[in-house]
C-alpha cells in the first residue's frame, strides 16, 4: 500500500480553539497510519503556523487543562504554489528542514479562517488537495442568511425567517418586532455568521425579543429572527460521491433533549447533559428515505464538497424542514456526524481515509 502524506491542520484564531485541537488530538489517534504519514500542524491563537509533535496524547480534552496550540518557535513554511508540495519548517535557530511533499491537507479548525471558505480558497491557491467543504460550500454555510437563500431557490423546505441588520434594528426596531409577530411565536434569533450555537437564544413573546436580539447582535451585525418549528431534531450525515456519483446519505441521527429547551454550546461540547445523539434515529423506514433525501437535495442546493452534516426538524405532520448545513461539524467519535457513519458501517478510522481520499480524488 501507498502511504500519502496528510498534513493535520487544527487550532486557529477562533473561540473554538481548544475544541479543534482536542479532535486533531483524537484525528491523530485514529488515522490509518498504515496509509497516512502525518505531519501535525497547529495554528496559535495569533494565527501562526507551527510544527506540532505527532502526539495524540498532547491534545486530550479530559486532561483539567484544555488542549492549546502554543507557540514553539518553528514556523511551518508553505509550499510556493505553481505545483511544488514541499512543506518545510524553520526551526528556532533559523535552521530550515523539507518535511515531505504533502498529498493532502485536513483541515480542523473552526470559526475565523477555519470554515469560511479563507482557508480553502488558500489551500486552493496552493495547489493542495484538502478534505472536506471547497469555497463556496463553506462560505455559503457560514452565513446562515445566504445559506436559507441557497436552499429556498432549490426548493428545500426551510423555516420561514427575516434578516436584520444592526443598523435597521437601531433605526426601526418597532418594524422589526411587527414582522416577527407576523413569524409567531416562539421565534429563534440567530447572529448570521457565528457557529457552534453562539449567540442563539429562543423568544418565546415580544417580551423576550429585544435581550435575543441584543444577544445576537453582540456576535454579528446581521442577525436572523426564524420561526421555531416544533418537531424532532434530526441530522444526516452527508459525504460527497464517489466517482462523480450522488452524494451519500448516513443513517439520520437525533438530537434528544432531556433538560435543555434546545441544543446549545453548553449542550454540545461541554458534557453531555440534558442532551442524548443519537444514531440511528427512531424512525420509520418512510422517514428514514425521505430525511436522506432532502440531505442529498440540501447537499447539492450549496453545491457540497467533501462533506456535511444536515440539520433538520421532522415535525408531528411528518414534514421535513432543514434547520442548517454544517461543512464543519463536530467530529470526535462520540459527535453526531462520525456517529451517524459509524452506525451506517464505517469505522471512525475509515471516515477519516474516505475524507482524505475524496479530496485527493477532487484535485486529481
Ligand atoms: F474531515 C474534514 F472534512 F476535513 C473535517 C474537518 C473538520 C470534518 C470535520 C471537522 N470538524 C472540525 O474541525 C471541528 C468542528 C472539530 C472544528 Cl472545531
Amino acid at each position: 500500500m501507498t502511504t500519502a502524506t496528510v498534513a493535520v491542520l487544527f487550532g486557529g484564531r477562533s473561540s473554538e480553539h481548544s475544541i479543534s485541537a482536542a479532535t486533531a488530538g483524537g484525528v491523530l489517534g485514529a488515522i490509518d497510519r498504515d496509509r497516512f504519514r502525518v505531519i501535525p500542524i497547529g495554528i496559535t491563537r495569533d494565527g501562526v503556523f507551527v510544527l506540532e509533535e505527532d502526539d495524540p496524547g498532547r491534545f486530550r480534552l479530559d486532561a483539567e487543562r484544555l488542549p492549546e496550540v502554543v507557540d514553539n518557535g518553528t514556523r511551518v513554511i508553505w509550499p510556493a504554489g505553481g505545483g511544488d508540495r514541499l512543506l518545510r519548517v524553520r526551526r528556532e535557530d533559523g535552521a530550515e528542514e523539507a518535511l515531505g511533499a504533502v498529498d493532502a491537507v485536513l483541515p480542523i479548525l473552526h470559526g475565523l479562517h477555519g470554515e469560511d471558505g479563507t482557508i480553502q480558497g488558500f489551500l486552493d491557491i496552493l495547489e493542495l488537495p484538502y478534505a472536506g467543504g471547497g469555497v463556496l460550500d463553506s462560505a455559503l454555510c457560514m452565513d446562515k442568511h445566504f445559506m436559507k437563500i441557497a436552499l429556498e431557490a432549490a426548493g428545500v423546505p426551510v423555516a420561514p425567517a427575516l434578516t436584520v441588520r444592526r443598523a435597521r434594528w437601531d433605526r426601526a426596531a418597532e418594524d422589526v418586532r411587527g414582522e416577527a409577530e407576523g413569524l409567531g411565536y416562539p421565534l429563534f434569533v440567530k447572529p448570521a455568521r457565528a457557529g457552534s450555537s453562539v449567540g442563539v437564544s429562543k423568544a418565546h413573546d415580544v417580551s423576550e425579543l429585544d435581550e435575543a436580539m441584543r444577544i445576537a447582535f453582540a456576535e454579528d451585525d446581521k442577525v436572523l429572527v426564524e420561526k421555531g418549528i416544533a418537531g424532532r431534531e434530526i441530522e444526516v450525515a452527508m459525504l460527497e460521491g464517489r466517482d462523480g456519483g450522488e452524494a451519500r446519505a448516513s443513517l439520520p441521527g437525533e438530537i434528544v433533549l432531556t433538560t435543555r429547551d434546545f441544543y446549545d454550546f453548553e449542550g454540545k461540547y461541554l458534557g453531555g447533559d440534558g442532551v442524548d445523539v443519537v444514531c440511528p434515529a427512531d424512525l420509520t423506514d418512510e422517514e428514514t428515505e425521505a430525511i436522506r433525501r432532502v440531505g442529498v437535495r440540501a447537499f447539492e442546493a450549496v453545491d457540497g464538497r467533501g462533506l456535511a452534516r444536515v440539520d433538520v426538524f421532522l415535525t408531528d405532520d411528518g414534514e421535513i424542514v432543514v434547520n442548517e448545513l454544517n461543512t464543519m461539524p463536530g467530529f470526535t467519535p462520540i459527535s453526531m456526524f462520525p456517529k451517524c457513519w459509524i452506525a451506517s458501517g464505517l469505522t471512525y478510522s475509515e471516515l477519516i481515509t474516505e475524507l482524505i481520499e475524496l479530496g485527493m480524488a477532487r484535485a486529481a
